[in-house]
């Protein structure tokens, strides 16, 4: 069991406890072990094995229990028995977004609220503004969660999606009689939830295939077995479809399978005007009433027969890639190639698993020149973020890093928290010193579009602010992102010359596509980081790589793909040019 799914236990205990109105120090007690649990940098089972269980902060004998018997058996009778006295109902009423357990209460307490559609019904009908602590804003925004909630429940987020492909094609590649595979569908378009996994493969013993991939160890359940389709559910809950298709279709079929559906109809628009035939079993000429293959053995043949060039998956959202394509301009787009450097992670200083000197090593294994050690600041109390005096010692570490792992750069840095008045968390003169700065809101989400846009313009003022971190905050199918006016903030970017961060970490994927493509237009600069919180996580950059693809973006426009003394110089103008203009405007 991970420190992610022990957290989740605890702080199910607290919720639980407070809605059936238990202490309110109890509850607290709970949401703080779920807290430092969640961001301990350690795994709990290795200090379990150390007997060192009890040194967690809020950790006491009993809780140590509940924690042992959570790693032995999985499950904890006091949280088991806490669920068996609440409704299943009620409990799900806590998975929308912006609903804690003090409001659940308050629904079954005063309105005998308890389910998810008697809250939808409440608020429609205005019955929950002058409950305690609600009013019309929150029942709009119950709605909206629950709108979300029915949005992203059905859907898996990107990272859990891709592990799960790469597990099932590494298996059958490694053991059946696989030719030719790939992922289709939204997986290979990199969208940022994924309703399914559609993979396929040409086999000359399709039965064997079917076989294997109904067999393989991470089925939860069969939901179809045919000689040439086949579906299943992953231990991870996402359904995942296998094709077996014939050689000289294959190209047709990925083309076809991977969509997206109206890419593929203004596709065939397009040929029908040409009279010729698109599907998923090749590209035809129609003549004399017969179809004319063409081709369908590779995709690229299903692109050349209408005069397109091959087109990157992630571009196929019938968001003018087809006609652009047509006028031969389509973006030569940014490759995990070009990527020369990560600008935010976070070491054990503050939340992250591993030292500096094994994220230097990590990434120089990944081929990077530079990174930037981008610990939390000191509000970030939960995270571990480091005072000033923390923030210097933390240099011995670095300059020992950067001596033992030579041909990589370390960056001082910081991820500074920015204060509901759009301050820094850190004075001038402390970031001054450092070589880079990325600034973040992670806390007091819920402020008014207009105060929260004003927040983060008055951070990205301040001359030593090089980058906004998750511009957006939002947790994808967790947490809605915060009221921003995005057109404000990227027209202050571009003013500035501060870069926004497309931030990779797959939960987050933010900036999103969409907005990076605005970004792009609007001629802001971008960083692509992953916010790893440990050294295997530096792999996570793809999905970032892929969200910057998805928003037409290309290697010039992203500033870790530039050589470092580039890099540098960058930063180091657009500070200056910051510091002047703020001499002027003061003077
Ligand atoms: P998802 O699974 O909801 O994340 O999205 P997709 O895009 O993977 O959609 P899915 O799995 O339903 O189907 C895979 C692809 O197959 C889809 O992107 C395009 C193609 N496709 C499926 N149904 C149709 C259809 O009715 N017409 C056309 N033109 N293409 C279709
Ligand atoms: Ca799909
Ligand atoms: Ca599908
Ligand atoms: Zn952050």
């Amino acid at each position: 069991m991970r420190n992610a799914e022990i957290a989740r236990v605890f702080s199910e205990i607290g919720a639980l406890l407070e809605i059936k109105g238990e202490d309110r120090f109890k509850v607290r007690a709970y949401e703080r072990v779920a807290e430092t649990v969640a961001n301990l940098g350690q795994d709990v089972s290795d200090l379990r094995e150390a007997g060192e269980l009890q040194s967690i902060p809020g950790v006491g004998k009993s809780t140590a229990a509940k924690i042992e018997e959570l790693l032995d058996t999985g499950k904890c009778t006091h949280h088991q028995e806490l669920l068996s006295q609440i409704p299943p109902t009620v409990f799900e009423m806590l998975r929308v977004p912006g609903v804690g357990p003090k409001t659940v209460k308050v629904l079954i307490d005063r309105e005998g609220i308890a389910t998810v559609e008697e809250l939808e019904s409440a608020a429609r009908a205005g019955r929950l503004r002058d409950l305690p602590g609600m009013g019309e804003k929150t029942e709009q925004e119950i709605l909206r969660g629950i709108a979300h909630l029915r949005e992203y429940s059905k859907r898996t987020n990107l990272g859990v999606a891709w592990a799960a492909a790469e597990g099932i094609m590494g298996q059958l590649r490694g053991d059946a009689p696989v030719d030719q595979m790939e992922a289709a569908g939204s997986l290979r378009r990199m969208k940022e939830t994924i309703g399914d996994i559609d993979i396929l493969i040409t086999s000359e013993q399709p039965e064997a295939v079917m076989d294997r991939f109904v067999g393989l160890d991470l089925v939860a359940e069969v939901v179809a077995r045919g000689p040439t389709k086949s579906s299943i559910l992953t231990d991870a809950g996402v359904q995942a479809d296998l094709r077996v298709v014939p050689p000289e279709s294959f190209g047709a079929a990925l083309q076809y399978f991977t969509g997206s559906k109206q890419h593929n109809v203004k596709l065939r628009d397009l040929a029908v005007r040409s009279k010729i035939k698109l599907n998923e079993y090749g590209v035809f000429r129609v003549k004399g009433g017969k179809d004319v293959r063409m081709g369908g053995r590779v995709e690229e043949e299903m692109y050349a027969a209408l005069g397109l060039p091959m087109m990157p998956p992630e571009l196929r959202e019938d968001q003018g890639e087809i006609e652009v394509a047509r006028e031969g301009r389509l973006p030569d787009l940014i490759e995990l190639s070009d990527i020369r450097g990560d600008l935010q992670m976070h070491s054990n200083w503050s939340d992250g698993k591993d030292d500096i000197e094994g994220l230097a090593r990590a990434a120089k294994a990944l081929g990077y020149r530079y990174i930037a050690i981008t610990d939390h600041s000191p509000s970030q109390t939960v995270a571990g973020g480091l005072v000033v005096e923390q923030l210097h010692r933390r240099r011995k570490d670095i300059a020992a890093a950067r001596k033992a792992v030579p041909g990589i750069a370390v960056l001082d840095a910081t991820e500074v928290d920015i204060k509901r008045d759009g301050r820094l968390d850190y004075p001038d003169e402390v970031l001054a010193e450092l070589d880079f700065v990325v600034a973040s809101v992670h806390s007091g989400w819920k402020m008014e579009r207009e105060a929260m846009t004003a927040r983060i313009i008055k951070a990205m003022e301040n001359p030593w602010v090089d980058c906004i971190g998750h511009p957006t905050g939002r947790l994808i199918g967790q947490r809605e992102p915060y009221e921003l006016d995005m057109e404000a903030v990227l027209a202050a970017a571009a003013r500035l010359g501060v870069a926004m961060e497309i931030n990779a970490y797959p939960d987050r994927l933010d900036l999103k596509d969409a907005h990076a493509r605005r970004a792009k237009e609007l001629g802001v600069k971008l960083l692509i980081n992953t916010d790893a919180h440990g050294a295997d996580q530096l792999a996570l950059m793809r999905f970032g790589v892929a969200t910057a693809r998805r928003g037409w973006i290309e290697a010039g426009e992203v500033l870790n793909t530039l050589p470092l003394s580039h890099l540098r110089r960058r930063l180091r103008r657009a500070r200056s040019q910051q510091r002047r203009r703020r001499k002027r405007s003061t003077s």
